[in-house]
């Protein structure tokens, strides 16, 4: 198993490079080319450009979080083949610069919905949280914008302001989209793209949804055992595979975690490992990693993971704000760092017991 962080570039992430090689056990990262729009096509020198910067500073990109799929081929929209295109072409580059591991969502519009990105906790720390009560009493156009100023001036990936000023024609071009048809266009999308995965050994790792049920009426497919399985199945190469995120697949507590990770075994190709705490049905908050602060079992999760032969990607996920930090919500330097060392302490005691 190999522990990273996500690290998001040069300019835009509060965290530095310095910063994440000093965590105990974290030599790589999961980064992407943040300038290009979901779409374009990734050159090589921009991929080159990017794997100097982080070799510079004493790290290696493990993977790419994320190659954006364009609205269009979630959609089925007319450009479909064009976008698959492209999608196709960054696919190759990437595999001519030794890029292995592709993490992706296949989520309408957006990448993922909270209520609030500073929720204060007794300890005074703030996490990212999702009230669905609180999302039931918003339009989506205002929930754009209270995100856009929830942010602390980042900007939040699958929140670029350019995307959601287009919000209602985004809207629009996903109302005959319904389960059925996003999962045709994400198998459609899937088979189109594994020749080239199988040529350059790219493992696509589709992103649970989240949370894991549909928000403002939009479809979502990837959300529990069944459904995950399903898509495995309708694309049998293992380059079709998942992003593990506890946090996500937690937001419905019917989702035993270490037994879908079992269920899983050989299609795992990147993990996010975070805990959550439940208040109520459809209302949680992200805790710190440690059993102890959320409603999940990481000692469980972390020795299916251990079970099945895991030999990915893993990073910690979001972590609270502590330490008067200021960074883009969720993704501050101290709460993942610890978060990455728990983690890193569970399998050290897993691994020896194992042996
Ligand atoms: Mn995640």
């Amino acid at each position: 198993m190999k522990m990273s962080l996500r690290w998001y570039g040069e300019g835009n992430d509060s965290v530095t490079l310095k910063q994440i090689r000093q965590i105990p056990g974290v030599k790589g990262v999961i980064t992407s080319l943040y300038n290009t729009t979901p779409g374009e096509v990734w050159t090589v020198e921009g991929i080159k450009a990017m794997q100097k910067t982080v070799a510079d500073g004493g790290l290696e990109i493990y993977g790419i979080e994320s190659v954006n799929v364009h609205d269009e081929i979630k959609s089925a929209g007319k450009n479909r083949d064009l976008y698959i295109k492209n999608y196709i072409e960054s696919l190759e580059n990437l595999g001519k610069c030794d890029v292995h591991l592709v993490c992706y969502n296949f989520m309408p519009v957006f990448d993922w919905t909270r209520s609030n990105l500073a929720k204060e906790r007794a300890d005074g720390s703030t996490v990212l949280a999702y009230d669905q009560r609180e999302v039931d009493k918003i339009d989506p156009n205002n929930l754009a914008e209270s995100i856009d100023k929830m942010s602390n001036g980042f900007i939040l990936p699958g929140w670029e302001p350019e995307r959601m000023g287009k919000i209602k024609e985004l809207f629009d071009e996903y109302k005959d989209v319904n389960n059925e048809r996003l999962f045709e266009n994400l198998v459609y999308f899937l088979k189109a793209i594994m020749p080239t995965c199988d040529k350059y050994n790219i493992d696509m790792a589709i992103h649970i949804d989240d949370p894991v049920w549909s928000v403002f009426g939009l479809p979502r497919i990837i959300t529990h055992k069944e459904a995950i399985l399903k898509l495995m199945e309708a694309v049998p190469n293992t380059h079709n595979g998942v992003t593990l995120c506890t946090g996500s697949l937690s937001s419905n507590p019917k989702n035993d975690i270490p037994e879908i990770i079992r269920s899983l075994k050989g299609r795992i190709h990147f993990a996010h490992v975070r805990n959550t705490f439940h208040e109520a049905e459809g209302v949680f908050e992200e805790s710190a990693h440690l059993s102890c602060d959320g409603s999940l079992d990481m000692y469980a999760i972390m020795k299916a993971f251990h079970e099945i032969g895991f030999n990915g990607v893993i990073r910690p996920d979001h972590g609270r704000m502590i330490w008067d930090e200021v960074a883009m919500p969720g993704y501050g330097l101290y709460d993942r760092a610890l978060g990455a060392n728990y983690l890193l302490g569970l399998w050290e005691a897993i691994e020896k017991q194992a042996k």
